[in-house]
């Protein structure tokens, strides 16, 4: 029987674009619905209340079982469907690595600096000098042409690293040339 899949997320949330964009790029059927997240947790609807284990968006849930936190979502749907990284140990392995070098670099940098000057300006030179060293470090994995983080095809690990990139315009950052190319080469690929 195929698995029974539902996205809970949020349009504005880089988090939940990362799933939706596995979801999708994987063509993996979903349900998705979404939650108002600019609502005070307490207030969010059932049964996303009940579900979400940290009240944040994303929440998939997975045959009954809900799961939160973006990257270890990724990694569920890498390992469950053996593609998108998760075809061999090596690629998972590759692409674990990626995904948490991401929840703590650019995920962090990149995401909170977003954050701060769309919806709370505050001094962000601090996040804005880690967001250089994060995308520079992004850009150096390209020099060599490969067109994917982990090879020549798209992977978890592309999904985890480009969801907030592609929110650089309301972080006010500029991206390095490779860093646009690859998004460009994501913006491509079919069912973006
Ligand atoms: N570490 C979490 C972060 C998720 C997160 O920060 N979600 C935000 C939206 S991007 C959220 O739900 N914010 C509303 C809230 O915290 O109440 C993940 O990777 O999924």
């Amino acid at each position: 029987m195929p698995a029974q899949l539902k996205l809970y997320g949020h349009k504005e949330s880089g988090h939940s674009y990362k799933v939706k964009l596995a979801l999708t790029i994987g063509q993996i059927p979903h349900e998705y619905e979404a939650v108002d997240i600019f609502l005070p947790r307490n207030q969010r609807p059932e049964p996303f209340k009940s579900l979400s284990a940290f009240g944040e968006v994303p929440v998939l849930v997975l045959n009954g079982v809900a799961h939160a936190q973006s990257n270890a979502i990724l990694i569920l749907l890498a390992e469950h469907t053996k593609t998108l990284g998760g075809e061999s140990a090596a690629t998972l392995a590759k692409a674990r690595e990626w995904l948490f070098w991401e929840a703590n670099r650019v995920g962090f940098s990149l995401a909170h600096l977003r954050f701060a000057r769309q919806f709370a300006p505050q001094v962000v030179d601090w996040l804005q000098a880690r967001f250089d060293a994060d995308i520079a470090r992004l850009a150096q994995e390209f020099l060599d042409g490969r067109p994917f983080i982990l090879g020549d095809r798209v992977a978890i690990a592309d999904f985890a690293l480009c969801a907030y990139a592609f929110f650089a315009e309301q972080a006010r950052v500029q991206l390095p040339i490779e860093v646009q190319d690859w998004l460009l080469r994501i913006r491509a690929l079919k069912d973006w």
